[in-house]
């Protein structure tokens, strides 16, 4: 290219030294000239990348934000530069301008960390925080109660920035060491959702009466929400397992939830392994446990949009509805503890309720991931559940980091 600027320009300089000024010529090398640099000028655009191409997984990047966390369960805003995060023995830490703040907002003192999956788990801000600043968690705890001595207890208290107010129970339920959901989440609705598994009490997932094995729909001082499937009973669906993700996805604010298959623990159905679930919460809905799993059908029970054999052990879940990252706009990510990566359910467009196709995101690898936001700025903060007793720790874990572009 260049050497044919080369040749015109000598082609000008030449015509015009030789000739006093040929008008003709003239005319011919500019339009030349000008013709030769447009299309010079377009062979660049083509060739140039853009600036930002975040379809490909190496325009983002996973980078840490704040360590020493010790099983940090759930991650959740109340601003656009502050989050909270539950750590599973107990604390409730603040990170602040990417900071980790040495004073726990608030601690629960009573609860079951050392012989199951139990302990502080599920956080949630009011839909008003902006003006009342209040934060729900959800816990499990030595109550002396039940067939298992536990209980879970939902809370509230106001968030003072540095400290919090007093705690007050939202909810008590009965509860066990281990399969006890608590992951909390307010719907479009403003209701508050509770996920709670079966609390080693499996039959009980089918009983309407008891809140083990439910999604729960609960106003925000406990009481069963206005229009539940059945008037005065907290319960919204019921059949699960171990439901530990819950989110609404964009567009259509239809729940999704994310459910841990069986895992050995007994003879028949408890006897199997694998049949991670995620499912489309209808109201009233029975997602089948413990009289089907898998893909296995049964008339009246709903089968998962999505089945993961062998297990992934999912934690949270989120629906990324952000501009940031554009490629992950509509996808479900879940946060899988066993499979150590972050899985993506990517829907149909004409038909949100189904799932198109499935994948893992590239580039993530923390080792166990318990949860999964969307961050106010657009990109997504996950947590790494290493210290949880079945993971493997590194030098800084647990950690919490920003998947962000690069
Ligand atoms: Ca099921």
């Amino acid at each position: 290219m260049a050497r044919i600027i080369r040749r015109i320009r000598n082609l000008f300089y030449e015509r015009t030294a030789r000739s006093s000024l040929q008008p003709k010529v003239l005319l011919v090398g500019v339009v030349l000239l000008v013709s030769v640099i447009t299309l010079l000028l377009i062979n660049i655009a083509k060739n140039d990348p853009p600036k930002r191409d975040i379809s490909e997984t190496e325009a983002y990047a996973v980078s840490p934000v704040v360590g020493g966390l010790d099983t940090p369960w759930s991650i959740a805003f109340t601003g656009p530069d502050r989050f909270l995060v539950s750590e599973r023995p107990g604390r409730i830490r603040v990170v602040e301008n990417g900071k980790l703040s040495d004073t726990s907002l608030t601690s629960v003192s009573t609860v079951e960390v050392n012989n199951g999956e139990g302990g502080l788990m599920g956080l949630a801000v009011d839909p008003d925080y902006a003006t009342n600043k209040l934060v729900y968690a959800c816990y499990t705890y030595n109550s002396g109660e039940g067939a298992n001595g536990v209980s879970a207890r939902i809370i509230k208290f106001t968030d003072n920035g540095t400290n919090a107010g007093t705690q007050q129970q939202v909810l008590k339920i009965p509860n066990s060491h281990w399969h006890s959901g608590c992951r909390l989440g307010f719907g479009p609705d403003k209701f508050l959702y509770v996920t709670n598994g079966d609390s080693s009490e499996p039959d009980k997932a089918q009983v309407d009466s008891s809140m083990s094995g439910k999604i729960l729909r609960i106003t925000t001082d406990g009481a069963a929400a206005p229009g539940n499937p059945v008037a005065g009973n907290p319960m919204y669906s019921k059949g699960h397992r171990n439901p530990q993700g819950i989110a609404w996805q964009p567009g259509t604010n239809q729940l999704f939830s994310a459910e841990h298959g069986p895992s050995n623990t007994g003879s028949g159905i408890l006897a199997r392994t694998g049949g991670d679930e995620v499912n489309r919460i209808v109201p009233g809905g029975n997602y089948g446990w413990p009289l089907i799993s898998h893909n296995e059908t049964r008339a009246g029970m709903i089968n998962p949009v999505a089945m993961y054999d062998p297990a992934i052990a999912p934690g949270g879940i989120m629906f990324y509805n952000g501009t940031l990252l554009p490629q992950f706009k509509g996808k479900l990510l879940v946060a899988a503890l066993g499979g150590k990566a972050l899985h993506m359910l990517t829907f149909k467009t004409d038909d949100p309720a189904t799932v198109a196709s499935r994948s893992t995101v590239s580039g993530v690898s923390i080792g166990r991931i318990r949860d999964v936001v969307q961050a106010p700025d657009g990109s997504i903060y996950i947590s790494s559940s290493n210290k949880d007793g079945r993971g493997t720790p590194t030098g800084n874990d647990d950690q919490v980091y920003r998947l962000a572009p690069r």
